[in-house]
């Protein structure tokens, strides 16, 4: 089994993942700030930044993306990470669940994936269906040595109803999904950010070492971002899985920059 860090998705064990599934997870609505990236190409052209490790795309876009490649004749082009998994906005159901559209087979036979992710929602009504999806999918990943990112989004009737919890932004759920990435076997584990370094804390005091990234969230300064980022990466973090915050900038250049400084440098956002 190889190691993450001997993957094409971490550089120096970190790991800058643009994340490009939100057209299926959010709608067009996303696109709407910056409509040209509604063109998966020119978020294809920002995933060729060095400091990008891994493009997160559902399985249509994960084809045209190496399509795109071969006939541009793209040499640089982000590693890709196929997200297995994803639901829209449109569906109305008793509780969240992420349905699987793509096999690992698929992924990396056909498209020659770099690694694959798969979103979990612990807390719902539904989440023994996703853990029993899940263990195919590792398992498979495991012959194909591909990498496991776990989107561990725990949310549903579970954490509503527990009035342990305040939302799925408090640091023990964050910290619960987290633990659960090891438990199940990902290799990564990609998190909400609860707020506080000292939530970020609590996730790193869980998993043992397991690698963590942040989840983006919606757009804010490049301050602001930076700052959520730096926060996480000097406890111990391994970078961000990010979307907006990205094709949502006219030019997102100038924070890809500044963002390959704090993951891989771990330079204080001060001091850029
Ligand atoms: P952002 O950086 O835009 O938040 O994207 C990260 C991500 O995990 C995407 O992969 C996914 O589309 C989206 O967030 C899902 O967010 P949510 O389920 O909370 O709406």
């Amino acid at each position: 089994m190889r190691h993450v860090d001997d993957s094409p998705i971490t550089r120096d064990g970190n790991s800058l993942i643009l994340a490009y599934d939100h057209g299926t997870e959010h709608g067009p609505v996303d696109f709407e700030p910056m409509p040209k990236s509604a063109d998966p190409s020119h978020v294809f052209e920002v995933g060729r930044h060095d400091a990008v490790t891994a493009i997160a795309l559902q399985k249509g876009n994960a084809e045209y993306y190496r399509a795109w490649e071969r006939e541009n004749d793209v040499g640089d082009g982000a590693p890709l990470l196929v997200k297995l998994n994803g639901n829209s906005n449109l569906a109305k159901r008793d509780d969240y669940y992420s349905p699987k559209q793509c096999s690992v087979r698929y992924a990396a036979e056909e498209l020659d994936a770099d690694a694959i992710g798969y979103t979990m929602y612990a807390g719902s009504l539904r989440e023994d269906e996703m853990w029993k999806e899940f263990r195919d999918v590792q398992e498979a990943a495991r012959k194909h040595d591909l990498p496991v990112v776990m989107w561990s989004y725990p949310r549903g009737k579970g954490i509503q109803e527990n009035d342990d919890y305040t939302g799925q932004e408090d640091p023990d759920v964050v910290a619960y999904g987290a633990r659960l990435g090891l438990e199940l076997g990902a290799d990564m584990v990609k998190c909400k950010y609860p707020g506080t370094q000292a939530g970020w804390q609590q996730v790193e005091d869980t998993v043992s070492g397991l690698k963590t990234v942040m989840s983006g969230g919606s757009k804010r300064s490049d301050d602001a971002f930076l700052e959520d980022v730096y926060s996480t990466i000097a406890v111990g973090g391994n970078g961000l899985a990010v979307g907006r915050n990205i094709f949502q900038r006219e030019d997102p250049e100038g924070l890809l920059d500044s963002l390959e400084r704090v993951i891989f440098e771990g330079t204080d956002p001060a001091e850029l």
